[in-house]
């Protein structure tokens, strides 16, 4: 009696939940494993790779996030510990980016369509002190402008925290400066202000698109054109003897990309991360909410959650569309 008790509600929970798949096809096979994605430390970045975590976990995929600085997310990323990178800029991690690619252990997941630059970068009004700018020769005249406490009598380059090769540029290009290094990238903008406040000589590192050109105006210095060859063979431009001796790519890509084994394991995820796409006045707004709004990251990329929905929900393969709104 018991035992036909017991069989006759077992069958009822088939047929029941056969009731339910019926009415609401089972998703497609979900991994419960979560996608990590890499956080480094400017806004875009890490407001984008919000933006994507939205995506995710509307596909029914769980997500987390991991700082990680640029040197170490190569690695983190070949070996599947975290999964993907939302930016790839040109300027800084095309040499990396094509060695991982080679050695197979990321892949490629498509170009924005928007032209970036990064390289050294001066307020309008610092033409006026230095004249000649923004070609780069200027500055072999007024360095000692640019000198503070710190490097006097060299001017100084404040540079971002990434590691670049600004002192060998530096020398390369006979330049009487001494490269000095931020710790966060908020700090760069502080010491713009300040200097703009002032009206005082500032250069330095600076990219487009970033939202701070909807505040503050002014120029990349323009250093001998970039050719791959600067980098690799000292006979190559202006100093016989040494490398780096130009700037970086004026019209650089801006790529992403995924540990190699993503779309095996969570199925859909590159289509997703392949279809996110920005251009560059949509990336300088992004930007404007964190830096010059003071929206925190993850306010920032909910409002353009909700703002942009026509535009995302187009970027999730069909059978994943039965989530939950953010
Ligand atoms: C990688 N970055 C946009 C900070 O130059």
């Amino acid at each position: 009696m018991r035992n036909m008790l017991l069989g006759g509600i077992f069958i009822m929970i088939v047929v029941i939940s056969a009731e339910i798949s019926q009415a609401d096809p089972p998703p497609a096979k979900r991994s419960q494993e979560t996608i990590i994605i890499a956080l480094n430390n400017w806004s875009s970045q890490i407001v984008l790779s919000r933006i994507l975590g939205h995506l995710y976990a509307q596909m029914g995929y769980r997500v987390s996030y991991q700082t990680i600085s640029l040197s170490e997310q190569w690695g983190a990323l070949a070996r599947g510990i975290v999964h993907i990178q939302v930016e790839v800029w040109e300027g800084t991690m095309a040499q990396m980016f094509f060695r991982m690619i080679q050695e197979g252990g990321i892949v490629d997941a498509g170009s924005y369509p928007v032209k970036t630059r990064e390289d050294w970068w001066y307020p309008a009004y610092v033409e006026r002190l230095c004249p000649g700018l923004p070609n780069w020769e200027a500055l072999k005249r007024c360095a000692s402008l640019f000198a503070v406490p710190e490097t006097s009598p060299r001017g100084r380059y404040l540079a971002g925290p990434w590691e670049k090769p600004d002192e060998a540029r530096i020398r390369s290009l006979g330049l009487n400066f001494q490269a000095v290094q931020v710790q966060e990238s908020s700090q760069l903008w502080v010491e713009l202000d300040k200097a703009v406040q002032n009206q005082a000589p500032i250069v330095l590192f600076n990219w487009a698109p970033n939202g701070l050109d909807t505040v503050y105006e002014g120029k990349f210095v323009e250093f001998p054109d970039y050719e791959p060859e600067c980098e690799t063979d000292p006979t190559w431009g202006v100093n016989p003897n040494h490398v780096n001796d130009c700037g970086n790519p004026t019209n650089g890509w801006l790529k992403k990309a995924a540990w190699s084994g993503m779309d095996t394991k969570w199925p859909g995820s590159l289509h997703v991360l392949e279809n996110l796409s920005l251009d560059n006045t949509m990336f300088s707004r992004l930007t404007a909410m964190v830096v010059v709004d003071k929206r925190s990251h993850e306010q920032a990329a909910l409002k353009w959650i909700l703002e942009n929905r026509e535009l995302w929900e187009n970027w999730i393969p069909t059978d994943f569309k039965k989530g939950s709104p953010p």
